[in-house]
């Protein structure tokens, strides 16, 4: 194909009726293969679409290391985002390139464990009862580039998460071979990446009681493959309803300590003000901060983007995804007025409390504009905010989104 076809297509996917952002159901797949780049709806939106290892064309933040996000339409093809769709970040240009899998180790000790050993990935898979799980991993950043008033970092749309089906071992039955002593607080987790540039390599660390709790498992599979590279090959931690921070990847060193941990990545990073709602007034800082912890509930409709022109008269079918930190979701309430009323959506099948949950439901618009939001609960009752939650990293976005159409 020459160039001009393509430019001429493109040009026209991101004029056409201002829904180049989340364009979903507007883009068939062929056109979407044609992109090259995408006009996210935020100030300074233009992104290239690149092809990474393992990858296909996801929307580039930084190229070294790298950091890619999953263009908006993907969560509406399925509710399982495929390896090679799923976003990518690290921290630290120091990322391994190649990794021998069959000679990958993780150490285990730290001054807590009475019995210090190393596991092999022939260990890990063959000593050890496999479990299986389907977990959301979001970045802590995502939907940063939306706040308001807005905040300094990787300017995130919607596409720094995934869902996907992992299977690993309890990373308790790890911790229970290296004979944990009573004075054990707190286990750190470290890749095989490197700081090389300064900023400290990344380790992260989670409390005794949540590393023991059964759930935290380190996986060496996702969606029925190897883990891509970069997304942790050949083993990461998984943190089912914990933000993506402490899902530490091409995991290679464990260690249980009689402290709490407060390297850099723990602290000052990756903090969140010390209250219910984990925000402050915008503009202002946080009186105190705890290290980040579950997803708060989100819900999005992902069938159609914002800006969109629909048919006056016609049922529209409309679908998105909801989920949260891990009660599951109970219900969610669709509004097509902006909010002044509200009906409740169909649910989906349940893949487990931890992973997105599919709603539907249909409307007839009449000519016109028309708002549209999803409110989804979970089992404790919890829900999004109908103002949008603030803080200054810009973690744990909460809002009632919204999507507005034009019927014609
Ligand atoms: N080794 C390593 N693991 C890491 C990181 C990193 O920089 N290095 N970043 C974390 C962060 S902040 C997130 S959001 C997730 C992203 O996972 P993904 O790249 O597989 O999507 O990886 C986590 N694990
Ligand atoms: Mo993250």
């Amino acid at each position: 194909m020459t160039d001009l076809p393509r430019n001429r297509l493109r040009r026209r996917l991101v004029v056409g009726g201002g829904i180049a952002a989340t364009g979903l159901g507007a883009f068939s797949r062929a056109a979407r293969a044609q992109r090259t780049s995408v006009d996210l709806p935020v100030v300074n939106g233009h992104r290239e679409l690149v092809a990474f290892p393992e990858k296909r064309p996801l929307i580039v933040l930084t190229t070294r290391p790298p950091q890619l996000e999953t263009p908006f339409e993907v969560f509406n093809d399925g509710l399982i985002t495929p390896n090679d769709a799923f976003f990518v970040r690290y921290h630290n240009a120091g990322i391994p390139t190649s990794i021998d899998g069959d000679r990958h180790v993780i150490k285990i000790g730290g001054n807590a464990a009475g019995k210090p050993f190393v596991l092999t990935m022939a260990d890990l898979r063959t000593q050890y009862k496999p479990v299986e799980l389907v977990a959301v991993n979001q970045c802590s950043g995502n939907s940063r580039a939306l706040f308001n008033p807005r905040v300094t970092g990787g300017q995130l749309t919607n596409g720094a998460m995934g869902n996907a089906r992992w299977v690993g071992v309890p990373l308790k039955d790890i911790l229970v071979r290296a004979e944990l002593k009573d004075s054990a607080r707190q286990v750190t987790f470290d890749g095989l990446d490197l700081a090389l540039m300064g900023g400290g390599d990344f380790v992260k660390a989670l409390d005794i009681a949540q590393a023991m709790n059964g759930e935290v498992m380190i996986a060496y599979q996702m969606n029925g493959a190897d883990l891509p590279m970069l997304n942790g090959y050949p083993v990461r931690l998984v943190v089912p309803g914990y933000y993506g921070t402490y899902w530490v990847k091409h995991l290679s060193e464990i260690q249980v300590i009689d402290q709490v941990f407060d390297g850099f990545w723990m602290k000052p990073a990756y903090r969140v003000p010390d209250n219910a709602c984990a925000c402050v007034e915008p503009g202002t800082a946080p009186a105190a901060t705890r290290p980040i912890g579950r997803f708060n509930v989100r819900s999005f409709i992902t069938s159609i983007g914002d800006g969109a022109r629909v048919a006056a008269g016609s049922p529209l079918a409309v679908r998105g995804i909801a989920f949260d930190g891990g009660q599951g979701i109970r219900e969610v309430a669709y509004s097509t007025d902006g909010g002044q009323s509200w009906r409740e959506a169909t649910l989906g099948q349940e893949l487990g409390r931890f992973s997105f949950r599919e709603f539907t439901f249909g409307f007839t618009p009449q000519a016109g504009g028309h708002d549209l939001r999803v409110r989804a609960f979970n089992r404790s009752g919890e829900s999004q905010s109908m103002q949008a939650l603030w803080q200054p990293a810009g973690y744990m976005r909460n809002v009632v989104e919204s999507v507005k159409v034009t019927a014609i």
